[in-house]
């Protein structure tokens, strides 16, 4: 089998591509040219005769193109390429539409102009629900695939083309393409902007000043901006609205209902997501209470420059088709998420 994954260089990807290794895939990785080197993710990959990196952009019909000309023999087509960030959404929407908008028509009609039979799976995002909600039975909020959508984001309208388009090309024109909606997951390889990963990221360093301080208690001294120890500070952490709350699981997991859903006989939309919610302010003090920080609140900044124009307050979702048609569950909740992304930081 071989499968084509854009968004190689990003934590997705990159587990996808460690998935589909072990199972034996030859799998053609796509990233696009940048002036650093961004495949962190995928290093361990490079003496793999079974992965091959190429280069793309999906903003650019003619690369699509190029890259199924050159790989007409693919069986699935993975696309995880996205602007994937919502705050930069807002400060740059029509680079966030053409490469998570625009970016999934180029690679569906590619599919449809070279007459390409292989099966498609699309990242669609928990995002794209907004503000909307379903109320269960219990008086519950939760989302599912029938929940409405309604986009707080430029990301977000992004998605929801995207989402549509692959629901239009499955039916006009046949193609396997599903759309996997998952909610925010994370893990070891999440980027550094991402809200947990940037805690994550300022406990483990903070842990290790401290201990280049030499100091085994909490200093207590802080002023508006810094913690002080004798004559070393070290910056607060600064973050925006604590008080949202996310469905947050483990992307390791996520993967293996991606490529459960491109295995399916007949392509369909899923969930995917854990069924438990927790605000950000949670995260915060299950990961402070792992890492042994107390006076959390001596530590954190409120900062308006990391608020939203447009928020996103409540997401949890209801997995259960996933559960029933794919035999998917999450092996990961919040605390063991959280201690294995410390740990490997540390
Ligand atoms: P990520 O780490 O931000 O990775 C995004 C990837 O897209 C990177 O490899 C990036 O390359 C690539 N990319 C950006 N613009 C491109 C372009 N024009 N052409 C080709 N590649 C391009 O995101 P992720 O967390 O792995 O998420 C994977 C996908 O799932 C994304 O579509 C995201 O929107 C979606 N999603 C994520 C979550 C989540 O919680 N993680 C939830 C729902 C949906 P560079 O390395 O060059 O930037
Ligand atoms: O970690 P976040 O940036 O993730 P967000 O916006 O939920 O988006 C992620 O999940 C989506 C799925 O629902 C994906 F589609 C998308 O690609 C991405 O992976 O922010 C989470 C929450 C937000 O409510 C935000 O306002 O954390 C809040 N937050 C508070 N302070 C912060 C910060 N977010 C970031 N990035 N940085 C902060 O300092």
């Amino acid at each position: 089998m071989k499968a084509i994954i854009t968004g190689i260089t990003g934590q997705d990807g990159s587990h996808l591509a460690d998935l589909l290794l072990e199972k034996n895939y030859e799998v053609v990785g796509v990233a696009r040219r940048c002036s650093v080197d961004t495949t962190q993710r995928i290093k361990h990959l490079s003496s793999n005769n079974k992965f091959k990196l190429i280069e793309g952009d999906i903003s650019d019909v003619s690369s699509v193109i190029n890259i199924f000309k050159n790989n007409d023999d693919v069986d699935e087509i993975y696309n995880l390429a996205a602007q994937s960030h919502v705050a930069t959404s807002f400060k740059q929407p029509a680079l966030t539409w053409d490469i998570t908008g625009k970016g999934c028509m180029n690679l569906l009609q590619a599919m449809v102009d070279l007459d390409m039979d292989a099966k498609f799976y699309q990242a669609s995002s928990s995002e794209m629900f907004g503000s909307s909600y379903d109320v269960n039975e219990h008086g519950e909020k939760y989302q599912n695939e029938e929940t409405k959508l309604m986009p707080n984001s430029p990301y977000a309208i992004a998605k929801c083309a995207a989402h549509h388009a692959v629901r239009i090309y499955r039916d006009a024109y046949g193609i396997h393409a599903s759309s996997g909606i998952l909610f925010n997951h994370e893990g070891p390889r999440r980027g550094e902007t991402f809200v947990t990963q940037k805690i994550v990221k300022w406990i483990v360093d903070f842990k290790k000043w401290l201990i280049e301080s030499d100091h085994d208690t909490f200093p207590i001294d802080t002023t508006e901006d810094h913690i002080v120890i004798h004559k070393s500070s070290f910056p607060k952490l600064r973050l925006g609205n604590l008080k949202a709350f996310r469905d947050w699981g483990y992307a390791g997991d996520y993967v293996e209902a991606m490529w459960l859903m491109v295995q399916q006989q007949t392509p369909d939309d899923y969930v995917v997501c854990t069924g438990t919610t927790h605000t950000i302010q949670d995260f915060i003090d299950i990961a402070f209470q792992y890492a042994g920080i107390s006076e959390f609140k001596k530590t954190i900044v409120i900062d308006p420059e990391f608020y939203r124009p447009c928020e996103v307050d409540y997401l949890r979702g209801d997995c259960s088709k996933a559960k029933d048609k794919l035999g998917w569950e999450p092996k990961y909740n919040l605390e063991r998420l959280v201690k294995l992304m410390i740990d490997a930081k540390l």
